[in-house]
Order: structure tokens, then C-alpha cells, then sequence
């Protein structure tokens, strides 16, 4: 049974910094991402008690966009919790892309091959707003603008710096939900293995207000380098542009992405884009770091802060979901039935999936990429042998599709 009874408390003080709140909870989960929102959902709606701690402010938190393609498990883990009433209603069904370089475009209809399955694109930052708005009408207790500075895996107790001072806060358990760049992963012990991968490429990422100009997502292969075009919402269009790893975004004028957009997408050739105005430019390292184990003591990672991944095959967000699910069903069934089996399993039941995920990235960045050693044509060859088998061959595609939206 649980040591405390649930309170539900008013959404109005999920404004509020930290003090002045019990410090001590059941599950006290770091980072309101999509990692600690759905584990924080998901608790709750098992009826225990939780307190979301974000560095962010609200705001902050609302407007980051970042992922979009949702995989048909993280879809299904969101409808079945009751989270999934936005992304039914203006989420979009994708199960198509496309491949676009010398010798012409082809398309993968991905829905029909593999397990037959399909992307759901509904934008992080949206996802993120109607899941922080069900954990408070849970009663979940949620609070921006705390930085968590140390952890202590063994006790799962934080400490904490927000705008009233600097404090602790405890929970019985404690889940590491703070991305790449976060605390928690840093209380592992130093025999943790950390695998990290540099692949070597950037991209320029950037959003434009603009339709999308084609139906499918596009990959397009050119010797300048790779360019890609994915919807996010019917006002708005991700593109992507392989960038030397150390340039900067504020070089890239709207004209020159449009430019450069235009060439790696053989517009001439294809058709015009639609443009509009860009709202973000950034750099993408095109990186990945797997930590092994994920967890140890009372402290638990869950999503980019127990593996990154670089985006190339849009895996991060759905690898967060599947997690955050597999630790919520974990902790219930410690909490409530006393029953730590799954808990301590938790690390060696994700892992695979962590690896296999990491594995299909991998296999796209080699199949989007050009050379960026001085291989050139050897390399060359190999992708377009590769492409040429992925338009030619029933099987080469049934791999794609399962891969492509599976974890
Ligand atoms: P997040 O989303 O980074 O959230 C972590 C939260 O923790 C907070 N935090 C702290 N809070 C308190 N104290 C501290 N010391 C803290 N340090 C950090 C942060 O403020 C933040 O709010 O991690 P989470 O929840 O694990 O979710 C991971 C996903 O956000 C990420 O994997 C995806 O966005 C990756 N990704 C994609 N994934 C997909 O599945 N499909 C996609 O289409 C897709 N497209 C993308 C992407 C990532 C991209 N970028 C920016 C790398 C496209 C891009 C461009």
C-alpha cells in the first residue's frame, strides 16, 4: 500500500516555486518532457502520488518544438491512458515518404509494408501542453523554474535551486526525466557503461511557417549534402539541411535555406516549395549516448536522459514514451502490490529497444548522408546501391517499414 494518501491540489499552484510544498513523495520525477509528463500521467492515474520538478518556466516548456512523428506503440500508450485526445483529434496519419536524388524520386508507402503501420504527426510542444493540462486536472503537482543541482541515487533525494532559495526534496522513488543535458544521469555510479557516439554530421534545423509542399515526408540525397521536408501542422513545415558541424545558424539567412532547399530538393525538377516565414535555425549534432544500466538504487532514467538519439529516424520522443510507460507499470506494481520484479528489470528490458532504435538511426544517417571522411565515390557507390535496393526490393522495404515506425 502507499505510505500517503493522494491530494489533489489546485492547478493555480503549479505556478508556484517549490517552497512551502511537502518536500517528500512517492515519485518524484525531474523534467516535464515527454518522458516525465507521460510517467507522471500514467502514476497518477494509478493513484500515486507524484511531484514533477522543471527547470523551464511554463512558457518555455510550452513553445519548444521538437519532435513530431509519433510511432503506432506511442500512440496506443497514449489513447489507452487517456492521452491521446488531441493527437486523435488534430494529429495526422503519415504512411508515406519519399526519396529524392539523381536519378529521380520514390516512394516507400510504409503503412502497407512491414507490420502495416503508420506515423501519427502531432507536434511535441502540442502533446506536451495537453499532457501537462491532464497531469494538473489529475491532481498531479508540477513546478517550473526549479533547477535540480544534485541527486542522490541511493536515498532519491534532489537538491534544488528555484526563485525562493535553495532546498531538498525527497521521494521514495526518484525518475530521471531531464534529457541529454541533465543532472540525474550524473548520480550513476562511475562503473556505469556510457556509450557515445559522434556520427559526424550536423544538421540546420528549421522551421518554416509554411504548408507543406509535398504529400510525403521527403529525404532528398545530394552531393551538396542531405536535405529533408517533414509536416509538423497544416501552418507549419520542418526542413532539415546537413550543415558543417561547427557553422553557425545566424549565417543562414531565410534567403540562403531556401536557396540551398531549393538545389537539394531539385525544385526545378520536382516543383516549387512553399515558403514562408522561418521562426527557428538551429544546429543538430547528430549524436548518441547510451547509458548502461539505467538505473541504479531508487533512481531511475527514462528518455533522452537514459539514451540520445540522434533524430535521424525520429525515435527519441517514442523511445521516452515506451519507457515511461514500462517504469509507471513498474512502479505500480512495487507500490501497490509489492511486487519489484519489473522494477528490477526495468534497465535490461529497455536496453534492447534502446539499441535496436540506436541501430535503425545509425542505418539512416548512413543512407541520407554523404561521405564526411575522404572516401567520396566508394561511398557514394554504397548509397546509392543502397538506395537503389530500397526502391527495387519488396523485402529491403518490408525491413524499412518495421523499422521506420516501430521501436
Ligand atoms: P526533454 O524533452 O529534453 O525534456 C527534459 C526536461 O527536463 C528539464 N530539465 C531539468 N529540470 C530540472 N532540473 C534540471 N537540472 C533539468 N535539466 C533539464 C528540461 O528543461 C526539459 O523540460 O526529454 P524527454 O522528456 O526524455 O523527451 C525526449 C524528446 O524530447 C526527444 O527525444 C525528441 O524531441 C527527439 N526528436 C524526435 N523524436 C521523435 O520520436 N520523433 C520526432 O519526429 C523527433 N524529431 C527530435 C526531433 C529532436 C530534435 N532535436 C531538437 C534534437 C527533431 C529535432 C530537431
Amino acid at each position: 500500500m502507499l505510505p500517503h494518501r493522494d491530494r489533489a491540489r489546485p492547478a493555480s499552484g503549479a505556478e508556484k516555486g517549490l517552497a512551502g510544498v511537502d518536500d517528500h513523495t512517492t515519485v518524484l520525477i525531474v523534467g516535464a518532457g515527454p518522458s516525465g509528463l507521460v510517467l507522471g500521467n500514467l502514476l497518477r492515474g494509478a493513484g500515486v502520488e507524484t511531484l514533477v520538478v522543471e527547470r523551464a518556466q511554463r512558457e518555455q516548456v510550452l513553445t519548444r518544438a521538437r519532435a513530431g512523428f509519433l510511432g503506432p506503440h506511442s500512440a496506443r500508450v497514449l489513447a489507452e491512458h487517456g492521452l491521446g485526445a488531441g493527437m486523435l483529434h488534430r494529429g495526422r496519419t503519415h504512411g508515406v515518404c519519399a526519396f529524392r536524388g539523381g536519378d529521380g524520386e520514390f516512394e516507400v508507402d510504409y503503412s502497407r509494408r512491414g507490420r502495416g503501420e503508420a506515423h501519427t504527426v502531432y507536434p511535441q510542444q502540442d502533446l506536451v501542453s495537453d499532457l501537462i493540462e491532464e497531469y494538473l486536472d489529475r491532481g498531479g503537482d508540477l513546478r517550473f523554474g526549479v533547477t535540480v543541482t544534485d541527486v542522490d541515487a541511493r536515498t532519491a533525494t534532489i537538491g534544488y535551486r528555484d526563485a525562493t532559495g535553495t532546498g531538498r526534496a525527497r521521494g521514495r522513488f526518484l525518475a530521471g526525466c531531464d534529457g541529454s543535458n541533465g543532472v540525474t544521469r550524473h548520480a550513476l555510479p562511475e562503473s556505469v557503461t556510457r556509450h557515445r557516439q559522434d556520427h559526424g554530421v550536423a544538421w540546420l534545423a528549421v522551421l518554416a511557417e509554411a504548408p507543406q509542399s509535398m504529400a510525403a515526408v521527403t529525404y532528398a540525397l545530394h552531393d551538396d549534402g542531405f536535405a529533408g521536408h517533414m509536416a509538423r501542422s497544416p501552418d507549419v513545415t520542418r526542413y532539415y539541411l546537413q550543415v558543417p558541424p561547427d557553422d553557425d545558424p545566424e549565417a543562414w539567412t531565410d534567403d540562403r535555406i531556401w536557396a540551398a532547399l531549393d538545389v537539394r530538393m531539385r525544385t526545378a525538377e520536382f516543383g516549387p516549395l512553399r515558403r514562408g516565414r522561418i521562426t527557428e535555425r538551429r544546429i543538430v549534432h547528430l549524436r548518441s549516448e547510451v547509458v548502461d544500466p539505467i538505473q541504479h538504487d531508487r533512481l531511475f532514467l527514462v528518455g533522452d536522459a537514459a539514451s540520445a538519439i540522434s533524430p535521424s529516424a525520429a525515435k527519441g520522443a517514442n523511445l521516452a514514451i515506451m519507457e515511461a510507460e514500462l517504469l509507471a507499470r513498474a512502479l505500480v506494481a512495487a507500490l501497490h502490490h509489492d511486487d519489484h520484479t519489473a522494477l528490477a528489470a526495468y534497465s535490461s528490458t529497455c536496453l534492447p529497444r534502446i539499441w535496436r532504435a540506436q541501430e535503425f538511426s545509425r542505418w539512416m544517417i548512413d543512407l541520407l548522408h554523404g561521405p564526411t571522411d575522404g572516401s567520396a565515390d566508394f561511398q557514394r557507390g554504397l548509397r546509392h546501391a543502397r538506395l537503389d535496393s530500397l526502391r527495387d526490393s519488396d523485402a529491403h522495404q518490408h525491413f524499412f517499414a518495421e523499422h521506420y515506425v516501430g521501436i
